[in-house]
């Protein structure tokens, strides 16, 4: 068990440090009450353990470290430079990889920066459409990856009965390989519920003379368990965000090899970021030290038996799961077999009233737009922290199911609320008084 940091509960660390500022206690006091009391579904949260946030609490955020160990540009960085080896050797020897950059604040300037040092600005990148399961960072108009590059996209085959659809396309992503000439190929997803297959994409890459890029912000905790297959050695890039599967604080990482560590390191500083925040850096080394752990694989698999457990309860209260289930942390609900009319957007409020925390998706070819959408989008990687079982997950489907057949019924909504209550009672992921998560 990690120490608790005010030496009783959390709430009462909180309450004791922020004694002077009520008005943010009590919001922080709030937020604590509502992770501890909702059922937690989107797949790239977690709960972080108290050792991770006393580090991201720590006097490292008073530091100014710009550059990087051993060669920064301001003095004083003694302590910085050893906390900022410590995690960089730790995500290292976490995943088998050459180098690591652990300054990426996010995801977002993780997978930039990779971008920047792989291809140059204009040159055609092939990625996974937003709609189809992409994320933002990978060519979305909207983004500042789109206007600086020229994305072409491909995404997933049509659904079939049988659920074998709705698979990468990788006939499509080959097909646009050769016609597009891309100079990189990113793989990786934010809503897709199968296994990404790493050497696939390289073999493709290396037909065309492409580099490869392998976003791993959702299934790197699973890659570190062994739990999905690395990316690490195959890919010229790996991007990864720390907070979701991986249970570490927000943040984002880069691995690769040698060769590509300089291109690297340049981009994200000074390319993209200023100073980089060795507090949170810090507690990447305490994330990146507990997914080393032998439990971690314990709790990687359990998340996917979650997930898995989750899929099939809720595929018999009558919704189609994207895919036909999933083989990591998350899952896309079609709602429409359940109800032709339920929005995600409808889904997702009425939920959050009844205490059950998840985000509306949208699904392949979802006729509603992204603001509304046709699904939801579930994960299991913060409830199996807390301790939920596949006994559980029948549990959350089936209260998901009568949320969703009676939402226009406050009173039983009301009741559903009790019950969510009841159950995160029993699996509160900072219980009073004990250290919260080992
Ligand atoms: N926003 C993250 C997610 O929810 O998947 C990706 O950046």
């Amino acid at each position: 068990m990690t120490t608790d940091p005010g030496g009783g509960s959390l709430a009462d660390f909180v309450s004791a440090a922020l004694a002077s500022d009520p008005a943010l206690r009590d919001l922080l006091e709030g937020e604590l009450t509502r992770q501890r009391t909702t059922i937690q579904l989107i797949a790239s949260e977690n709960f972080t353990s108290t050792a991770v946030m006393a580090a991201s609490a720590s006097v490292l955020t008073n530091k100014y470290s710009e550059g990087y160990p051993g060669r920064r540009y301001y003095g004083g960085n003694a302590v910085a430079d050893q906390v900022e080896e410590l995690a960089r050797e730790r995500a290292k020897s976490l995943f088998g990889a050459a180098h690591a950059n652990v300054q990426p604040h996010a995801g977002a300037p993780a997978n930039l920066a990779a971008y920047m040092a792989l291809v140059e600005p204009g040159d055609t990148i092939l990625a996974m459409r937003l709609d189809q399961g992409g994320h933002l960072t990978h060519g979305s108009p909207v983004s500042v990856t789109g206007k600086l590059y020229r994305f072409v996209a491909y995404g997933v085959t049509a659904a079939r009965p049988d659920g074998s659809g709705e698979r990468i396309d990788l006939d499509l992503v080959r097909h646009l390989a050769k016609s597009e000439r891309p100079k990189l190929i990113v793989a990786g997803a934010t809503a897709y519920s199968r296994t990404i297959d790493p050497l696939a994409f390289r073999e493709i890459a290396d037909e065309v003379g492409a580099r490869f890029m392998f976003d791993a912000a959702h299934p790197a905790g699973l890659i570190a368990a062994g739990e999905h297959p690395s990316p690490v050695g195959v890919a010229d890039i790996v991007t990864f965000t720390t907070h979701k599967t991986l249970r570490g604080p927000r943040g984002g990482a880069i691995l690769c090899g040698e060769e590509l560590a300089k291109a690297v390191d340049s981009a994200i500083f000074p390319g993209l970021q200023g100073g980089p925040l060795e507090h949170t850096i810090a507690a990447k080394a305490v994330a990146f030290a507990e997914a080393a752990r032998p439990e971690f694989i314990e709790y990687a698999r359990q998340v996917k038996a979650n997930a898995r457990a989750l899929a099939e309860a809720l595929s018999a209260e009558g919704f189609r799961i994207v895919a036909g289930g999933t083989d990591n942390h998350l899952l896309l609900v079609d709602l429409r077999d359940f109800d032709g009319e339920l929005t995600g957007k409808a889904a997702q409020e009425v939920l959050d009233r009844a205490g059950i925390t998840c985000n509306r998706n949208q699904i392949p070819d979802d006729p509603r737009s992204p603001f509304v959408t046709s699904g939801l989008r579930l994960g299991t990687a913060a409830e199996t922290t807390a301790g939920m079982g596949e006994a559980e997950m029948a549990t959350v489907a089936s209260l998901i199911a009568r949320v969703l057949r009676h939402r226009e019924d406050e009173s039983r909504l009301q009741e559903i609320r009790a019950e969510v209550r009841q159950l995160c009672a029993a699996f509160d992921p900072y219980p009073a008084g004990a250290g919260a998560l080992s």
